[in-house]
């Protein structure tokens, strides 16, 4: 018998929700970070097996949202969680829980998907010794399907946290071509790979206020160069110094990297022109977030082709 359907990964920023579902792939879906609110947008991973396809929601984690950006993520995020067969709330197990952690248990109440709490982070040092109080936070108050304890980045439990999944999939058959790991299109992926190598360099405030805006993509035959034009765009015209660094140094660091793992992922060659562009306001800007949004939008939402640009 087959099981398949969605999950959701519910979570404060920096709980480590897009390393789990990169974890559970096995494979590179959604960048990662030390800075929270590195995912922006919904992620789809899909693992296909032969007990059945899980199809994971990776989502920006829960904070009060203080701009229109963030107002436009938090909806998201409520509208993925009433849809989904199966949410996956994940906590870092080597931190206190909070008013934070409060609000987030919170947004299960009304969602009738049965939840699975997670308690991330158990390989670091004195977590275990703190793990059934900060645990019984959340037991207290919601009523977890099932509760477990992982660590994403070394792998501890996550074949006993597989099997708690799929069990708890409706029957049915695999809906999405079980040959994908992702939904999200060529394009979306160019503008993660650089907007991660730039949270890599540069730190302070600027990866709360800067985005990556990708102005042009084209090929030019089958395998032949990839040329991508793109803007890292901040909020203020101060900000522009730190991204391009002494005499061009930061922005020519951040752009190799980027191409490196652009060449990696898609398996070509790549030219990119990288600049910085000052646009105050951007994160208010419904216009603009639209264009991002058109980017970012995926192959299922659009009806198109998986591997299409
Ligand atoms: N020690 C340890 N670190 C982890 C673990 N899982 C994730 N991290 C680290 O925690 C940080 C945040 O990880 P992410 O996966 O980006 O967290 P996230 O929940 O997706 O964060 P947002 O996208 O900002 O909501 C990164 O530095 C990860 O390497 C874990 O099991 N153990
Ligand atoms: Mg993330």
């Amino acid at each position: 018998m087959s099981r398949s359907g969605t999950i959701a990964l519910l979570g404060r920023p920096n709980a480590g929700k897009s390393t789990l579902v990169n974890a559970l792939l096995g494979e590179k879906v959604a960048i990662v970070s030390a800075t929270p609110q590195t995912t922006r947008h919904r992620i789809t991973g899909v693992l296909t097996e032969a007990r059945g396809q899980a199809v994971f929601f990776d989502l920006p984690g829960v904070h009060r949202p203080l701009h229109r950006l963030n107002v436009q993520m938090m909806h998201a995020l409520r509208d993925t969680l009433a849809e989904v067969d199966v949410i996956l709330q994940l906590f870092d197990a080597s931190a206190d829980p909070g008013a934070g952690e409060e609000f987030v248990v919170g947004l299960l109440d009304g969602v009738t998907a049965p939840a699975v709490l997670v308690a991330n982070k158990v390989d670091l040092p004195g977590v275990h010794a703190r793990l059934d109080e900060r645990t019984a936070f959340y037991a207290a108050r919601h009523a977890y399907a099932a509760t477990t304890a992982i660590s994403a980045l070394t792998g501890e439990r996550l074949p006993e946290l597989k099997a708690t999944i799929f069990a708890l999939l409706p029957e049915g058959e695999p809906w999405l071509d079980p040959t994908l790991t992702t939904t999200q299109s060529e394009r979306f992926f160019v503008t993660e790979l650089i907007r991660e190598a730039m949270l890599e360099r540069v730190k302070k405030e600027l990866p709360f206020t800067s985005t990556v805006h990708l102005r042009q993509f084209e090929e030019e035959g089958s395998g032949g160069l990839l040329r991508i034009f793109a803007d890292i765009v901040v909020d203020r015209d101060s900000q522009k110094g730190i991204v391009v660094g002494r005499a061009g140094a930061m922005i020519k660091e951040i752009g190799s990297a980027a191409r490196a793992r652009i060449e990696a992922l898609l398996g070509v060659r790549v030219y990119l022109d990288l600049r910085v562009k000052a646009r105050p306001g951007w994160r208010e800007d419904g216009g603009f977030l639209s264009e991002l949004d058109q980017v970012e939008a995926s192959w299922t939402d659009a009806g198109g082709d998986p591997n299409g640009p």
